[in-house]
């Protein structure tokens, strides 16, 4: 085993060091320099791979025989999507050469399955949204040998998330004025946080957006405890965990987050603006931190006395343009009452 490709792949990256790019349209709109971290680029569309990734190989050193991972995913009318998670899982396990059984919500289109097949993994589908599927595959994972990847509820996940500040680290030097993400079940939040106490720059900022319908971060701030929302009823399901995971909370008392809310036309017009501006097309789950921009929330917190008037480069990670193509962008357009 030492010399083949699966136990090579046990200490080789699968994630890539994404482009950080200034984007002018969104600093002029911004009035701030807005800088882009682009996770769409990873090998598997988005910034999942870094902390699936690494922790597919830290269970595959400890002898994990099969993995089985739960995906949220976009749901279509007519075209695909993929679920991110899923995707991360499924190229993991490919390169380590372990068996993968990816658990979807039922409703997933026949693309996704057989994109997700053509991965190599076997795919079920169960429930009407995540935290259902998931049920489902941390059931399949008491079985011996068998290891649930959580998208987002684990250390080795957040640590391989962090690689991501590590490169703003090594790029920029100093640090930002304030990061951007997008929070579905916090895994993200957690793994960025991570990176910033790791680099030292727990001081900065972070703006963690959501929309309204996905919200159970906003929702666990206010309340100050976890809380469980009754349905997911936003369009960008990537971001759809009904419950958020504690760390996620725990951060809150540890580093500056502002919890922030966008409805749905926010985060899918940020997508067409984006799209037209950049020429990249993203994801809702994405529209959502581009629409911290486009929306004037950035300039909102500065007048507000929250962020400083005169800001660093404000870094927006752009999380994910997998589930999307174009017909769904007007799609959705349609859907919200936009085109
Ligand atoms: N999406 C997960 C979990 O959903 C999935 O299964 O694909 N941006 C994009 C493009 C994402 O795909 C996700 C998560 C997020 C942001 C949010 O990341 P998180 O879950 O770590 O906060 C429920």
């Amino acid at each position: 085993m030492e010399g083949s490709p699966a136990a090579r792949a046990k200490g080789e990256r699968f994630h890539t060091v994404t482009p950080l790019l200034e984007s002018w349209a969104l600093s002029q709109v911004a009035g701030t320099t807005v800088l882009l971290k682009c996770e769409n680029v990873q090998p598997t569309g988005s910034f999942k791979i870094r902390g699936i990734g690494h922790f597919c190989q830290e269970v595959a050193k400890k002898g994990c025989r099969h993995l089985v991972c739960a995906s949220a995913f976009f749901p279509s009318f007519r075209t695909h999507g993929r679920g991110n998670a899923g995707m991360a899982a499924a190229y993991s396990a490919r390169k380590l050469g372990i068996p993968v059984t990816i658990v979807l919500p039922e409703g997933t289109s026949l693309q996704v399955v057989r994109r997700l097949q053509g991965q190599g993994a076997e795919v079920q589908l169960t429930g009407k949204v995540w935290d259902e599927a998931n049920l489902r595959a941390q059931e399949l994972a008491k079985r011996d040998g068998w290891e649930n990847v959580s998208p987002f509820n684990h250390p080795l996940i957040w640590e391989g998330h962090a690689s991501l500040v590590q490169e703003l680290k090594a790029e920029l030097g100093t640090p930002p004025g304030a990061v951007v993400l997008s929070v579905g079940g916090g895994g993200l939040l957690a793994g960025v946080s991570a990176g910033l106490a790791e680099v030292g720059w727990q001081h900065v900022p972070i703006i963690a957006m959501e929309t309204r319908g996905a919200h159970c971060f906003n929702a666990a701030v206010q309340a100050g405890r976890l809380v469980t929302l009754p349905d997911i009823t936003s369009v960008a399901r990537s971001l759809g965990a009904k419950t958020v995971v504690a760390r996620a909370l725990e951060c809150t008392k540890e580093f500056e987050i502002f919890s922030e809310v966008v409805e749905d036309t926010e985060a899918v017009s940020a997508v067409q603006r984006f799209l037209d501006d950049e020429r990249m097309l993203v994801e809702p789950a994405c529209g959502a931190s581009l629409a911290a921009i486009y929306s004037g929330l950035l300039q909102r917190l500065q007048a507000e006395g929250r962020l400083r008037p005169s800001l660093a480069p404000v870094v927006v990670i752009v999380c994910g343009g997998n589930s999307i193509d174009s017909r769904q962008l007007q799609a959705l357009r349609a859907q919200l009452g936009q085109s």
